[in-house]
């Protein structure tokens, strides 16, 4: 967290500027300065203290939306079994086939140790360059694993989180994400899907927060990203990775940085809103790929996506 760089931002929501003329307006309304001209450098000096004000409170942690005043836990996984073992059963079901799930993904999933064990209190999900053909028949060069609760555990709103060292290099795609658990009957986008971490190799300084739905998917989502400075990756350390989720919006966000906040009035009123039933959770390491295109020469294998602990909460 202490990557973030704060960006100050008015209030309406655009970059901050010194020079915006704007600025005593704002302030007389703000701060009921009856502003004859002579006063105008007067709330310029305000207004700088007030801007320097906000980027020190900007620069050191905000006050955490987990306090525990606000949320119960009402599921999660530590993945602190024994060295070696599979993720809990009763917790997850593991995935597997080489189907490319839609998005031209050059990986075969599967529940070997090797792609999927829990190991010094993370879950470790391992993609490996190698000739594998899975039960489908399907024959893949690459390896990984991928997880869901379904039918297993799903809530409807509440805290979504997990703490993730994800891989690095061209061609990655880790995911922690959550679909309808009406996929069955509802089909795809109509079930609903809030993308609460995903990150594709060649940003390694970036991840992005989406929510897919009838009308607006796929290539054109709700979204939005979070980045840290330029020389920084999220794969140099873990990070809390977050939505908060209740009727009237969605929050996401990175080590309890909010960066996007989606509502009923982000989509066209002709849209339908999904996000009113049970999801459950899922988490994933995509190789290759349609959006983070395949790996190349510069990709080194193994790579890992570390989880230290998955956890749900509703509200009190
Ligand atoms: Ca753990």
């Amino acid at each position: 967290m202490d990557n973030f760089i704060p960006e100050v931002l008015d209030s309406q929501g655009r970059p901050f500027s010194w020079d915006d003329p704007s600025l005593d307006t704002w302030n007389e309304q703000r701060y009921n300065v009856n502003s004859p001209r002579s006063k105008r450098t007067m709330n310029r000096i305000l207004t700088m203290i007030i801007a320097m004000g906000l980027l020190v409170s900007a620069a050191v942690p905000l006050p955490s939306q987990t306090s525990s005043q606000q949320w119960k836990l009402s599921w999660s996984d530590e993945f602190n079994g024994p060295d070696g073992a599979a993720p809990d059963p009763t917790k997850w079901e593991i995935v597997t086939g080489g189907s490319g799930y839609g998005n031209k993904e050059l990986e075969q999933y599967t529940a070997r140790p090797e792609n999927i064990r829990q190991e010094h209190g993370n879950l470790v999900i391992t993609a490996r360059h190698e000739s594998f053909t899975g039960a489908d028949g399907i024959q893949r060069e690459y390896t990984s694993a991928r997880l869901q609760t379904k039918g297993k555990f799903e809530q409807r709103y509440g805290r979504f989180e997990a703490r993730i060292r994800i891989p690095q290099g061209q061609g990655m795609w880790p995911a922690f994400w959550m679909l309808g658990s009406d996929d069955k009957a509802a089909g795809w986008p109509g079930c609903g899907e809030i993308d609460i971490m995903e990150n594709v190799g060649y940003e390694p300084g970036k991840i992005h927060g989406s929510m897919h739905g009838p009308g607006y998917s796929g290539g054109s989502p709700l979204t939005g990203a979070y980045s840290l400075t330029a020389d920084s990756k999220f794969a140099d350390d873990f990070h809390v990775f977050a939505v908060e989720w209740d009727a009237s919006a969605v929050r996401f966000y990175v080590d309890d940085h909010l960066y996007e906040t989606q509502t009923p009035d982000s989509i066209p009123s002709s849209k339908r809103w999904v996000f009113d039933h049970p999801f459950f959770v899922l988490l994933n390491f995509a190789v290759g790929g349609e959006w983070p295109k395949n790996p190349d020469a510069t990709t080194q294998f193994p790579q890992q996506m570390l989880v230290d602990y998955v956890r749900v909460y509703t509200h009190k």
